[in-house]
């Protein structure tokens, strides 16, 4: 997905009809059957309507059998993003597409996707992504409306969605929720040099319980390469650039105040490999590179995630 500079205009993408309300004055309220039925042809007859049967067992089983032949399958993957934000989903939907020979695995620590990406910001809906991240969403096959410099998608958890479930659609992509790093995997190679070659995962649940339950011996992912999208400092934000510089390897730079013009270029710019074998992209680089913050706009999210892709292709024998 090569991003060129935005062509002078997009066509405004046309507002999809606008259906009159059905004016509930004019329904018939006393009947029987709902306006639904009375618009569309009866598909079930829920009178005599009857799920096929089932035993208990077999909904466990469908769903345990394949939990854990994935994790047997993704216990040794090309690539592990940690975080399904913006960054971390851009990043898994451009390269799960352009390697669909590559086993990619994303560990999210929350039980739902999306990051700090439901809402625009401060709980308005709307998102602003400014161009040429327009490119993405076309390539997402999203509505916008076109601002000029920018776009807005008119919720940021249509944004999301949308690209979460084509990344998920895609059969070389395995998403772990509710499961989080909680470790890095190191290896000294001939030279003596540190690098990463995996992580470590446990339910998110069990890790945040490790103070008042004995420690629970963790999963592990070995991987070529990892690229962490784990956001700007919070609660388990920063993580891989926090465990980094805890373990000397790294120097950690607290992320800047808010300058939108120069944090998005700066971001994007510098997505790159910060430690051999460990790419970090998203807002997690603003903690690593003390990057400005940009607030509640999204492309430099998304174009992060597209680079740190690139990268991963360049800088490793995938
Ligand atoms: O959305 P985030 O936090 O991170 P990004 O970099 O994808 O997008 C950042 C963006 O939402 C902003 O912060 C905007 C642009 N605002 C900037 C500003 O100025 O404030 O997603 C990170 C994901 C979350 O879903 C976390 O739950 C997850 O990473 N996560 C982890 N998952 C697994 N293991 C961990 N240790 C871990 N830590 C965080």
């Amino acid at each position: 997905l090569m991003m060129t500079a935005p062509s002078a205009t997009f066509t405004q993408t046309k507002p999809t009809e606008t259906v009159a309300p059905v004016s509930l004055k004019t329904a018939n309220v006393h009947n029987k059957s709902s306006l639904v039925s009375k618009a569309t042809p009866a598909v079930y007859d829920w009178d005599t309507f009857k799920f096929a049967p089932i035993r208990e067992s077999q909904v466990s089983r469908a769903m345990t059998k394949r939990y854990f032949a994935d994790l047997d399958k993704y216990a040794e993957s090309d690539v592990v993003i940690v975080g399904a934000g913006s960054a971390g989903l851009s990043a898994a939907y451009v390269l799960a597409k352009a390697r669909p020979d590559l086993k990619i695995a994303i560990i999210e620590s929350n039980v739902a996707v999306g990051g700090g990406c439901f809402l625009g910001g401060q709980l308005f809906s709307a998102m602003v992504l400014r161009k040429p991240a327009d490119q993405f969403i076309e390539d997402l096959g999203l509505e916008y409306e076109d601002e000029g410099n920018f776009i807005v998608v008119k919720h940021a958890a249509l944004f999301i969605t949308t690209l979460c479930s084509k990344v998920l659609a895609l059969p070389n992509v395995k998403l772990f929720n509710a499961t989080c790093v909680e470790d890095l995997i190191t290896r000294k190679d001939a030279a003596g040099a540190t690098r990463i070659a995996g992580v470590v995962t446990n339910w998110t649940l069990v890790s945040m319980h490790h103070d008042d339950q004995s420690c629970m011996d963790p999963n592990t992912i070995n991987s070529k390469v990892i690229i962490s999208c784990t956001g700007h400092d919070g609660p388990m934000g920063a993580f891989c650039v926090k465990r980094l510089a805890s373990l000397g390897l790294l120097k950690r730079n607290a992320m800047g105040a808010l300058d939108m013009n120069k944090a998005e270029d700066a971001i994007v710019k510098n997505t790159r490999e910060v430690f051999p074998g460990l790419i970090c992209a998203g807002m997690e680089l603003s903690e690593c590179d003390s990057h400005n913050r940009m607030g509640p706009t999204f492309g430099a999210m998304v174009l992060s995630g597209v680079k740190a892709a690139e990268e991963a292709l360049k800088v490793y024998d995938l």
